[in-house]
């Protein structure tokens, strides 16, 4: 006996790797249903490779009623008006969106990271899913922190186009084949000319000058991992189409060498080492694109602090930074509060 799983913003790219990972994981499905915005009406959907399509039905008229779990990759707007009457429909409701991450009635689940946290999950019916940068970083952070307690991080992100929807891997095709053939690269999506380019701007300005996305990386470790452990963030944008890649400096309140942290990531959850030291012996975006796991590479001491460790950490920011952890956590809902059968 399985689950009757919805998919809210199945046509989006996160979406449609919400199908996928549902399908490759096999996760219990009774029914799938795959909902989308009034223009998506009628479209088809894959259901991973597994030969099965889905038809899109329009949000406006879908009833949550009867539905277990809805995974919700829509942006804020929509989650706003439809996520609440889901909830109270009894579907529990899996957030992509940064809508719910910072309501203290709300979970904000890394099932590797603070799994007992999704026990709170009843107060709303809503679990939030972080935001892709915070989600591989506190899964490299989490076995560190319980091994040395970390007191500071600093940290720069070099975020790929996806982040930004479909608009923004179009843009960076465009504009390189605009480049290549001599016609104007115009930005559209971002707020200067991606291809070939990088950009030191994602999401709105806030007023101490950091950026939103800055922020969400700050105030969501803190809710995930350890309000006590201290962020500061720059994020770039890159001409990568998938997989985030992240330059970590931390410092810690105990004495940890490199090879004691290069142990310790090499058995963590989630966590693949990849440190060779050597030409070619790290991991790059292109590589961990359609992975589950959080790679990291280039773990070595900082001797310009006490404690102090540097590592580089890559993963796909479609997959761990979103569809996967969102499924991870309707599996360890399932596990501990939906049991079927
Ligand atoms: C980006 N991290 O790369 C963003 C995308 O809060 O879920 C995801 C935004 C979010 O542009």
């Amino acid at each position: 006996m399985g689950y009757k799983v919805v998919v809210v913003g199945a046509t989006g790219n996160v979406g449609r790797e919400m199908l996928t990972i549902l399908a490759e994981r096999e996760f219990p499905i009774d029914e799938i249903a795959a909902v989308a915005s009034p223009r998506s009406q009628g479209l088809s959907v894959d259901f991973g490779d597994t030969g099965k399509t889905i038809k899109c039905q329009n949000i406006e008229h879908f009833d949550f009623t009867g539905w277990d779990i809805a995974l919700f990759a829509a942006g804020s707007g929509p989650t706003a008006e439809y996520a609440p009457k889901a909830a109270a429909a009894g579907c529990v409701v899996i957030d992509n969106s940064s809508l719910y991450r910072m309501d203290p009635d709300v979970p904000l689940i890394v099932p590797e990271v603070n799994p007992d946290a999704i026990d709170g999950y009843k107060k709303k019916n809503i679990i939030a899913n972080p935001n892709c940068s915070t989600a591989q970083m506190v899964v490299a952070l989490k076995p560190l922190h319980d091994a040395a307690k970390i007191k500071r991080v600093v940290v720069a992100t070099y975020q790929s186009v996806s982040g930004a929807g479909k608009a923004g891997m179009d843009e960076l095709f465009e504009q390189s084949r605009n480049i290549f053939v001599g016609d104007p690269a115009e930005p559209k999506k971002f707020t200067k000319q991606i291809a070939f380019n990088v950009i030191p701007h994602i999401d709105v300005f806030l007023d101490d000058g950091s950026t939103k996305e800055e922020w969400k990386m700050v105030a969501e470790t803190k809710k995930i991992l350890d309000p006590k452990v201290k962020v500061t963030a720059t994020c770039v944008r890159v001409p990568v189409f998938v997989g985030h890649s992240e330059a970590l400096n931390i410092e810690f309140e105990n004495e940890i060498s490199a090879k004691e942290a290069q142990d310790i990531l090499r058995e963590a959850p989630g966590v693949m080492l990849v440190d060779k030291r050597e030409d070619g012996g790290y991991v790059t975006p292109v590589e961990c694109v359609g992975d589950y796991a959080t790679f990291i590479s280039r773990v070595r001491e900082d001797s310009t602090v006490d404690n102090g460790l540097s590592l580089w950490c890559v993963s796909d920011n479609l997959r761990k930074g979103a569809a996967l952890n969102a499924v991870q956590i309707a599996e360890l809902l399932g596990r501990r509060h939906l049991k079927k059968g």
